[in-house]
């Protein structure tokens, strides 16, 4: 209720301006030495093909480019910041009052209580639009909210995120004007709850290769298999899932199996669940397998295109991730904070031990194993913590993925300069920065990056430090493209 006063004061909102002024010394030329990347931008954007701005792209090509990161981002305009300031008070409020951690904990459910008292709020439904009964936030905003989530109880927060930040996010990025106004107001109300059905059994890292199927028959596709680890599964009423079915090639005429995306309700019938599984952490929260024996799916009710299943799947995780990063975020510093009050309030020796050396490392370095026990109340954080190395895809494979991102558009890159190799007149600007570069890193020179305008003086050697290094990165990069070429992917 109180998100949902609030949002009348604020209906109307302007849409996101940045408050930051353009840099000037963003993907600056360096005396004698950068004139080529410059000229290699220009060109490429007389072409209108648009350089990344990334400084995570940026860095896979031994480049830096500062446009996003300095100054730090300030992403919401006045009016925005006020709503959020608004909403923060109520929500910790909530979190502090009525939900129960322990309890749910203990009871391996989130209590009604809570539960009702989150669909008044309006927590369902952070990111749908207004005109369909959500909050509207941006991501910004939903980030600051889903931390004092994360701050009080991530049992809850899976409840919520499974819901939103996966369990409905297709509707929401890939649903057509149909499908969102028949089930986004119910799950922005959390009137229903949605889930996310993507692993199998066999099929977890390798999303891929499941094995569920949709058959097209008349004007339905028919679902068949099984779904595991599958938050919300037992609770749910909407499900997001995917499955394979047979595409036929437009130019080649052959038919093959690709995976689709299909919004699916409990109530079409032939769907059940397994138990609630028995876990370590995150109790509260449901997860269960999910059967579909024969579902009858009619075909209105595809999601993002046939076949186009891999990619939906793909931009959901994408989109909702940063979620999980605000929640621990969140955790951290709550975590932290016990940490603190207990150093500060207790005297041994007759000194308050955070006057100590070690204990203010163990704070500093957060060696929050130290103090876990049920007297401090993090026991429980600590469980909940451990599924998130696993969480929408394992850290090793967000690992790969971003190494592989990175990388890809560095082969980009190589592919025009081999281009330009064949006709150099097509584009000297490229050319030149490899002969400047390639000379320069002969005669032991460096290329002259740095990030001297951009940081403070004492930060200084820092600053040079963080160049050096991503100048190495990108001259490592480029050696292994060049050494590996596409067989890159499998080394
Ligand atoms: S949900 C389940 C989690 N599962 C996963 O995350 C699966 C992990 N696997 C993968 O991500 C992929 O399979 C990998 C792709 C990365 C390994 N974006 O041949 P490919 C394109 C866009 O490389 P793969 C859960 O945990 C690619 O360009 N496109 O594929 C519950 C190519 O396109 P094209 C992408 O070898 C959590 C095509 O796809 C991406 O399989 C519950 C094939 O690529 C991408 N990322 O490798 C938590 N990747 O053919 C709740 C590939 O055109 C939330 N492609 O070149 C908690 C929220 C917090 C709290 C909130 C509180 C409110």
């Amino acid at each position: 209720m109180l998100f949902r006063l609030v949002l009348r004061s604020c209906a109307r909102r302007t849409p996101i301006i940045h408050s930051r002024a353009p840099n000037p010394i963003a993907n600056r030329s360096l005396p004698g030495v950068f004139i080529p990347t410059l000229q290699f931008n220009a060109h490429f954007a007389s072409k209108g093909k648009k350089e990344s701005v990334s400084f995570g792209v940026n860095i896979f090509q031994g480049r830096i480019s500062t446009e996003q990161v300095f100054p730090y981002p300030s992403v919401l305009n006045s009016e925005q910041s006020q709503f959020l300031k608004e909403l923060v008070d109520p929500v910790s409020k909530f979190f502090q009052e009525v939900n129960n951690a322990a309890e749910n904990d203990r009871l391996e459910k989130v209590e009604d209580k809570t539960m009702e008292g989150l669909k008044e709020m309006g927590a369902f439904g952070l990111q749908v639009p207004v005109d369909l009964g959500g909050l509207g936030l941006k991501n910004s905003q939903y980030a600051r909210l889903v931390e004092i989530v994360g701050h009080h109880d991530l049992a809850v927060g899976i409840t919520l995120g499974a819901h939103q930040s996966i369990g409905f996010k297709g509707i929401l990025l890939f649903g057509t004007d149909e499908q969102k106004k028949k089930y986004l107001p119910d799950l922005a109300s959390g009137k229903t709850i949605a889930a996310f059905c993507l692993t199998e059994t066999a099929s977890g890292s390798d999303a891929a290769s499941i094995k569920t199927t949709a058959v097209e028959k008349g004007e339905n596709y028919i679902l068949n298999g099984g779904k595991l680890w599958i938050s919300n599964g037992g609770t749910a009423e909407i499900f997001t899932v995917f499955a394979k079915t047979t595409v036929k090639d437009k130019h080649t005429g052959k038919e093959k199996d690709k995976i689709t995306a299909f919004i699916v309700e409990r109530k079409f019938g032939g769907v059940s669940h397994g138990p609630p599984e028995k876990k370590m952490g995150i109790k509260a929260s449901n997860t269960a397998e999910v059967y579909f024996d024969n579902v009858k799916v009619p075909a209105e009710n595809v999601l993002g295109g046939v076949g186009n299943g891999f990619k939906v799947a793909m931009n959901i995780l994408n989109n909702g991730r940063f979620g999980m990063a605000a929640a621990l975020s969140g955790t951290m510093i709550a975590a932290i904070s016990k940490a603190v009050d207990h150093a500060t309030n207790r005297t041994q020796f007759g000194s308050k031990i955070h006057t100590y050396g070690l204990i203010q490392e163990k704070i500093a370095t957060m060696a929050m194993l130290q103090y876990v026990t049920e007297e401090t109340g993090i026991e429980r954080v600590m469980r909940d913590l451990r599924i998130f190395r696993i969480f929408e895809g394992t850290n090793d494979i967000l690992r790969l993925f971003i190494a592989l991102t990175g990388i890809q558009k560095s082969g980009e890159y190589f592919k025009r300069l081999q281009t330009v190799m064949k006709n150099p007149f097509s584009n000297p600007g490229i050319l030149m920065e490899q002969i400047f570069k390639r000379a320069n890193r002969k005669l032991g020179m460096s290329s002259g990056l740095s990030l001297k305008n951009e940081t403070h003086p004492d930060l200084a050697a820092s600053g040079d430090l963080v160049a050096k290094t991503v100048e190495h990165f990108g001259t490592s990069i480029e050696d292994l493209l060049l050494k590996y070429r596409k067989e890159i992917i499998s080394t």
